[in-house]
């Protein structure tokens, strides 16, 4: 496995990149770049992002956030030149040694909590949590607004103030969207960008719904088993993948993570991993935990041991940490929590391949 860490570059992100190299094992970034969904990256962006991680001695092969627009998850027209423009990032992404391009297919909200900093009684440390009673109180608009104001003046990747702006307008729309139809859409986008990353040597990786069931009403269609296999089949390519994201798929208890690695793994359709800890609070009701196993819910240990056997080249990076030590940053994304993430899953990686195979390469 190659890992990863996830960096919004020097300009939003307060974490120097001499930092993330320090980290042990670490081997490069997935990277960001600040644009809103539907514009073409252009290559000299690209480039300047790509020289900065290079010169401090990391790789970036994994890309996310090339935000899919509104537009086409509904279908509009306009699509086409939306998909024009996605086509030219990929080659532009390509060009710079991009691998993977982590996206997601979820109407109007990226992930979604109800309290971006929610204090861990037991010792003082805050993580990223979600009560679905205290959304129904809220509503769109109010959770909007909520999470704006809660996240430090930090843009948080999905909840791009642009995006947001058309918030009512956009909700109207969808109503008249089902999930078939928001796959219909999906299959349009894979069948003209799929072929374009089989030419020049990119996977596709889509992020699961965060959290794993439908919100507000709208449709959504990546939160099983069920739905990414229907999801590969919608343009059947070793280009077609999904990002695997342990906390966003086991959000839902139902969600066997380990299982659905391996069946995943085994079709060879996992493009890139975020491993993170779950801790069940109850019915739709969840916090981010350490990465630890016995901290929270998900079996991290079965977690790797599946990646081990069934993905083992695959990239991987500790997905949000909790807030530690007074850190101040981007919820979710601060240094330290992340950073022992990484460590630990390290640590797991090293037993399972001694284990298993006598040897860690
Ligand atoms: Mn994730």
């Amino acid at each position: 496995m190659k890992m990863t860490f996830r960096w919004y570059g020097s300009k939003i992100d307060p974490i120097p990149l001499k930092y993330i190299r320090q980290i042990p094992g670490m081997s490069g970034l997935m990277g960001f770049l600040d644009k809103a969904a539907g514009d073409n990256w252009e290559e000299e962006e690209i480039k300047a992002y790509m020289d900065e991680v290079h010169a401090a001695g990391l790789e970036c092969e994994v890309i996310e956030s090339v935000n899919v627009h509104e537009d086409i998850k509904m279908g509009l027209p306009s699509r086409d030149a939306y998909i024009a423009n996605y086509i030219s990032t990929i080659r532009n992404l390509a060009k710079y040694g991009v691998k993977v391009i982590v996206y997601n297919f979820m109407p109007v909200f990226d992930w979604l909590r109800t309290d971006l900093a929610r204090i861990i009684p037991e010792d003082g440390s805050n993580s990223l949590y979600f009560d679905e009673k205290d959304l129904g109180e809220m509503g769109p608009l109010e959770i909007v607004r909520k999470t704006a104001e809660d996240s430090h003046g930090f843009t948080l990747p999905g909840w791009e103030p642009e995006r947001l702006a058309l918030l009512e307008t956009t909700l109207k729309q969808y109503e008249n969207i089902g999930p078939d139809d928001l796959r219909r859409n999906f299959k349009y986008f894979l069948d003209a960008v799929i072929p374009v990353c089989e030419e020049v040597g990119i996977r596709m990786a889509c992020h699961p719904d965060d959290p794993a069931w439908p919100i507000f009403g709208l449709p959504r269609i990546c939160h099983s088993q069920d739905d990414f296999d229907k999801m590969v089949q919608l343009h059947d390519s070793p280009a077609n993948t999904l990002c695997l994201c342990t906390g966003s798929l086991g959000s839902n208890p139902e969600n066997d993570i380990p299982s659905i690695i391996r069946h995943f793994g085994e079709m060879d359709r996992i493009g890139a991993m975020h491993v993170r800890n779950i801790k069940f609070l109850g019915y739709h009701h969840f916090r981010e935990a350490s990465h630890l196993s016995r901290e929270g819910d998900l079996d991290m240990f079965a977690i790797m041991e599946a990646i081990h056997d069934v993905c083992p080249d695959t990239y991987i990076r500790p997905d949000h940490g909790r807030m530690i030590w007074d850190e101040k940053g981007r919820p979710g994304y601060g240094l330290y929590d992340r950073a022992l993430g990484a460590a630990y899953i390290n640590g797991l990686w090293e037993s399972i391949c001694r284990i298993k195979d006598g040897k860690c390469e």
